[in-house]
């Protein structure tokens, strides 16, 4: 597959446009990947993903796909020769969406609500959320990966991918609060995965170092309040 075949419209940031690099790297194919400014979208951004105008999007002989983990099942389904991402079991593969989808919709929100909560009320109520979730993964971790080293088993799956992602943005959030969110007592799973994870070969390249992203969470939180980001 020539590289300019493939090409993938993203930002170092954030952690939905890992999500097709990690993907992309299990099944060694080459893309370009055209990173987007940020405050601004590039005119292929918009004419690709004119619904939502937001990265990722991947570009794969001129048709583009749009939403992450959808461009990663595409991925997983187009280039089969590399390791799978998905389970081959159909039941394997609806629990792996549902905690995809569980991570998405519900647990990420709130570690993000964080960063713009008002008060202490709504910052604890957010906190016990993001704990409550983690507590879950933690059980969940336990019972797919059937004391293998990840959600997916040997090799790292769709759950993986998708919670992985997150971990510089919870790590950002524990040097931030000060706050130990991944913790060898309560969740000694995966504390361990989260390490496997980071080290693995498809995603050490691609994972943000966490001071990069202090500094980078705190030019937001600058841009979003108007004033000078903190030193
Ligand atoms: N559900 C989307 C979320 C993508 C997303 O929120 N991307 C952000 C970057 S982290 C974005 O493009 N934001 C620009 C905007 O909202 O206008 C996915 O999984 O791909």
């Amino acid at each position: 597959m020539a590289k300019n075949d493939v090409k993938l419209l993203g930002a170092w940031p954030s952690p939905f446009v890992m999500r097709p690099r990690i993907a992309l790297n299990i099944k060694s194919v080459n893309y370009e990947f055209l990173e987007e400014t940020l405050g601004s979208k590039s005119q292929l951004l918009l004419q690709s993903n004119p619904v939502h105008k937001k990265i990722p999007v991947l570009i794969h002989a001129d048709k583009p796909i749009s939403e992450s983990l959808i461009i990663v099942e595409y991925i997983d389904e187009v280039w089969t020769s590399g390791p799978s991402i998905l389970a081959s079991d159909p039941y394997d593969r609806a629990t792996e969406r549902f905690w995809a989808a569980y991570v998405d919709e519900k647990w990420f929100p709130a570690l993000k609500g964080l960063r713009s909560a008002q008060g202490d009320e709504e910052r604890k109520a957010l906190m016990g959320q993001v704990i409550e979730g983690i507590a879950q993964l933690e059980e969940a971790f336990g019972k797919c990966s059937k004391g293998k080293a990840f959600f997916g088993g040997e090799q790292i799956g769709l759950i993986d991918i998708a919670f992985g992602c997150y971990l510089g943005w919870l790590k950002v959030t524990e040097k931030l609060s000060g706050l130990k969110l991944l913790d060898e007592a309560k969740t000694p799973g995966l504390v361990k995965w989260a390490e496997r994870f980071c080290a693995n070969g498809a995603v050490k390249g691609v994972m943000p170092e966490t001071e990069k992203l202090v500094e980078f969470s705190k030019f937001l939180q600058a841009k979003m309040s108007g004033a000078p980001p903190k030193k």
